[in-house]
């Protein structure tokens, strides 16, 4: 008796962490018959736009070769339907997140979606501009995530590009070269730079009235996650003693964490963590007023919330 109340009692936990999965901005995502992965920002987290697919050599045949395929949420059905692109032998395909973008955060950062009979092993390399790139890791054997941290690959830089490319492990094949069906970004963050003139008068912290507005318009974005942790950051430029602007980036950051807390209300699921730098992290030297100006800024980064990596821990 004292069993089956138990296992009852595990099997409706078991399905309500499930639902609870299912419903928000969060979303879990079949991989094959048995095994699911859960994006902490949903369908947000995949790769929006294509920058370039170059067809390798062996092509696979034309109705694989439809480059949109490999963008967005994963559609795969069967090998016969081409709800994927296939790269061809040695060809490679490079990606652009426009409504996000992606770090090296705890646990695996991104996962590639790769379909079809067989996994091809293939390259994996990342950009945060489309010009500089890093080598980012290999998906090979069935193993599709990638954990940037294994590449030394610092938790500050968001990255905005990934590029794949085939390591010709199956050349002669209809569908040659690795299948793509989708792109997703497990630590996918969304990152708002906002000038700190637009916000605050010189040397001081209190929000300006037109600051209120464009804070507001900043807002729809973030409310596109329904649960999250909002990393506030603020910065100076180098006029003015070190410790003075350290406190004034630090006030800075209460003043948009408060205005931000006011405007989503008390319900809202997000938790905010400030990060004051003061004139420790120019973007640019300080050599001009116009550079200066570049460097007084605020950065609100909203990071996938903190019971996502608890869960992950737990998992460990
Ligand atoms: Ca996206
Ligand atoms: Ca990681």
């Amino acid at each position: 008796m004292l069993r089956s109340v138990l296992l009852l009692f595990i099997v409706l936990f078991v399905s309500e962490g499930f639902l609870f999965a299912q419903k928000g901005t969060g979303k879990l995502y079949r991989i094959d018959r048995y095994e699911s992965i859960y994006l902490p920002l949903g369908k947000i987290s995949f790769a929006d736009k294509l920058i370039e697919y170059k067809v390798g050599s062996p092509a696979p045949i034309q109705k694989y070769r439809d480059s949109v395929q490999c963008l967005h949420e994963p559609n795969y059905k069967n090998y016969q339907t081409p709800n994927f692109l296939s790269l061809g032998c040695g060809g490679s395909l490079t990606v652009e997140f426009t409504d996000n973008g992606f770090m090296n955060l705890p646990g695996d950062d991104l996962y590639i979606f790769e379909v079809g009979p067989s996994k091809e092993a293939a390259k994996v390399e990342i950009s945060q501009n489309g010009i500089d790139w890093v080598y980012a890791g290999k998906i090979a054997g069935g193993k599709s995530s990638i954990d940037l941290s294994k590449e030394g690959i610092d938790g500050e830089t968001v990255f905005y590009f990934l590029r794949i490319t085939d390591l010709r492990d199956l050349c002669r094949s209809i569908s040659a070269g690795a299948d793509i069906d989708a792109i997703g970004a497990i630590n996918s963050v969304i990152k708002l730079t906002i000038n700190a003139d637009v916000l605050f008068d010189v040397a001081k912290y209190d929000l300006k009235e037109t600051a209120k507005k464009s804070l507001d318009s900043l807002t729809e974005i973030i409310k596109k996650v329904d649960k999250a942790t909002i990393l506030i950051e603020g910065h100076t430029d180098s006029d003015g003693s070190e410790i003075t602007n350290m406190q004034l980036s630090e006030n800075r950051c209460i003043s948009v964490k408060e205005r931000l807390m006011e405007i989503f209300g008390e319900n809202a699921l997000y938790d905010y963590e400030i990060k004051p730098y003061g004139e420790s992290k120019p973007r640019i030297p300080n050599d001009s007023p116009q550079n200066k100006h570049q460097n007084r800024r605020v950065e609100i980064t909203v990071l996938p919330p903190k019971d996502y990596y608890e869960s992950i821990s737990i998992k460990k």
